[in-house]
């Protein structure tokens, strides 16, 4: 048979919660086939990202000159790039396959505050990268750097939404996690396509073992509208999972867990534990 395949671009985490590892798990829960494109390989526990190893941007291209002449995607989705030259080699390669289920999550730092993504990057992704994509997830924090504003409030979401999307993207998804005010409550994302808002709710789960949250929302969305969604009901459908990844969390190591896309498919060790 032939799968429905979605094509991950992104970096390598050691500690499997987020990068590439987070993206085939996701994408494998949807039904779908994963491609990856390693951007970066980092040394990585449930402390955070310890080092990081680049992959040269020729390298990059390789990786994707040989996977898409060959196998093809029906959608791809980005994660880590680190550098203005791989962010380049991406966007050359997307625009030269024509892959329209483009979507980007601009990741910037990691939650021990790592940078995975240098500042001259940031630049080359909103000129380069944003033109192609079908969508953009920020959350928060990347929000506020892409729209150059704070954000406080639902209201303010809405206002970041509306800067991000004038950069020359389709549709932009903020994720409302990070917000102050949904805490304890919901969590309210934001879908713009230049003419209406989409409100999405899910509840607000307490837990510190959300490391691959992004990635993992990025994957499902990708392989949602490969499988035939338009964006809204994507969104919709990416958020159901990475809520049920987040309640279904794995607490490993002594640091921050990771959710789980793979909710109930893992199994426990045999006997005395
Ligand atoms: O969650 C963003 C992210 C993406 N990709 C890699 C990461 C992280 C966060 O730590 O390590 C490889």
């Amino acid at each position: 048979m032939q799968p429905v395949k979605i094509l991950c671009i992104g970096g390598s985490d050691s500690s499997g919660g987020a990068g590439i590892q987070a993206d085939l798990k996701a994408v494998s829960a949807c039904g779908c086939y994963g491609l990856s494109v390693i951007t970066a390989v980092t040394a990585q526990n449930t402390f955070g990202v310890q080092d990081i190893f680049a992959v040269p941007p020729e390298f990059v291209r390789k990786q994707l000159d040989f996977v898409l002449s060959d196998i093809g995607a029906d959608a791809a989705k980005t994660g880590m790039l680190l550098t203005a030259g791989i962010v380049s080699a991406v966007a050359g390669k997307i625009k030269k396959y024509r892959i329209d289920k483009f979507v980007v999550d601009p990741v910037m730092l990691a939650k021990g505050g790592r940078n995975l993504m240098l500042a001259r990057a940031r630049l080359t992704l909103v000129k380069k990268l944003l033109p192609l994509a079908l969508v953009v997830t920020p959350n928060i924090p990347e929000a506020e750097i892409l729209a150059g504003m704070e954000i406080k409030s639902v209201a303010g979401m809405k206002k970041a939404a509306g800067i991000i999307h004038k950069l020359g993207v389709q549709n932009v998804l903020i994720k409302g996690g990070h917000l102050e005010s949904n805490k304890q409550k919901e969590v309210i994302d934001i879908l713009f396509n230049g003419k209406i808002y989409k409100e999405y709710y899910s509840p607000y789960i307490d837990s510190r073992d959300t490391h691959g949250t992004g990635c993992t929302y990025a994957s499902a969305l990708a392989a949602s509208l490969a499988l035939g969604r338009d964006v809204a009901a994507a969104a919709e459908e990416a958020k159901q999972l990475v809520t049920s990844a987040i309640q279904n969390s794995v607490n490993l190591g002594a640091g921050y867990g990771s959710v789980n896309a793979l909710a109930g498919r893992f199994k426990r060790k045999q006997g005395k534990q």
